[in-house]
């Protein structure tokens, strides 16, 4: 017994240290969230940009991609792989993405070089900005396994620029879901946060995921937008808002370009390598 508590004893500890290293995290977040130039993507945490790519050049990305796809997660060059996410998570099973898309095609090398998405988001941040990957994701028809509202990690702050290449007209298309101006409710955030840790420590993590929807707390459908859109729209992202991909997808494979992005400043030189554990 005395083991017993001494052993739950460490594990509340770890935790404790976890979580608040996570509320410190957010806090730095935020401070650097009100410290932005006020527009309307600093406040609402997103903008949508109609014709950022015409349909002729939509469609053959979708034939690159298409070539791509296998059932299974591979390395496709040295820097490019592919990963089907019901590979390494259990949520968004239907999901496969490109990674580093900007090698295994001229045109998005061009892209990656030219720095015009980078320059969107200077733009309104008023810092310098680094592309990290351009990477291509395409979400077949998915009604059981999306994931819920949450937010991509915190510090650095991560943005995402969405390109659709086919046209999103409804929500059984899967649009892109967020909830306005969420990236800055950091009262919000860490009673999330918090609550994720509680349960997590009562069902000893196994009957809860602490990266399934860590946002789920006060937000509803009611309250969020649904970005539709024909091939070539760019909606560009501050990933700590609430959002997901939406739920009953039951109409068409949506594919959209989704670049990642964060501050110069945090850029670490490394090569991008997200989900390439899947391989
Ligand atoms: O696919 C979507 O619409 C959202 C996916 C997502 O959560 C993300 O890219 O961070
Ligand atoms: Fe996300």
């Amino acid at each position: 017994m005395h083991k017993y508590l001494k052993e739950v004893a460490k594990n509340v500890r770890y935790e404790v240290l976890v979580v608040k290293r996570e509320i410190l995290a957010l806090l730095k977040d935020n401070k650097e969230y009100l410290s932005q130039p006020s527009n309307e993507f600093t406040t609402q945490g997103y903008e949508i940009i109609p014709n950022f790519l015409d349909k002729d050049e939509c469609d053959r990305l979708i034939d690159v991609t298409n070539r791509y796809l296998r059932a299974q997660s591979y390395l496709i060059g040295k820097n490019s792989y592919l990963v089907c996410r019901k590979d390494i998570r259990d949520v968004d099973l239907n999901v496969q993405q490109i990674m580093n898309a900007q090698e295994i095609d001229g045109k998005l090398s061009q892209m990656y070089e030219e720095q015009i998405i980078e320059k969107m988001f200077e733009e309104r941040i008023g810092e310098k900005m680094r592309l990290q990957s351009i990477t291509i994701q395409v979400d077949d028809i998915d009604t059981q396994s999306k994931r819920g509202f949450h937010s991509d990690g915190v510090t650095p702050p991560v943005y995402k620029a969405f390109i659709y290449l086919n046209d999103v007209d409804d929500y059984g298309d899967g649009p892109y879901t967020l909830i306005p101006g969420s990236h800055r409710h950091t009262i919000r955030k860490i009673i999330n946060y918090l609550c994720v840790w509680l349960v997590n420590l009562v069902f000893k993590k196994k009957t809860f995921n602490r990266k399934k929807d860590d946002r789920r707390l006060f937000y509803h459908d009611r309250q969020s937008v649904s970005i539709f859109g024909k091939a070539g729209t760019l909606i560009i992202s501050n990933q700590q808002l609430a959002h997901k991909g939406w739920q009953n997808h039951d109409k068409n494979k949506r594919y959209a370009l989704i670049c990642f992005l964060i501050a110069e400043k945090y850029y670490d030189g490394q090569p991008f390598n997200l989900g390439r554990s899947a391989i």
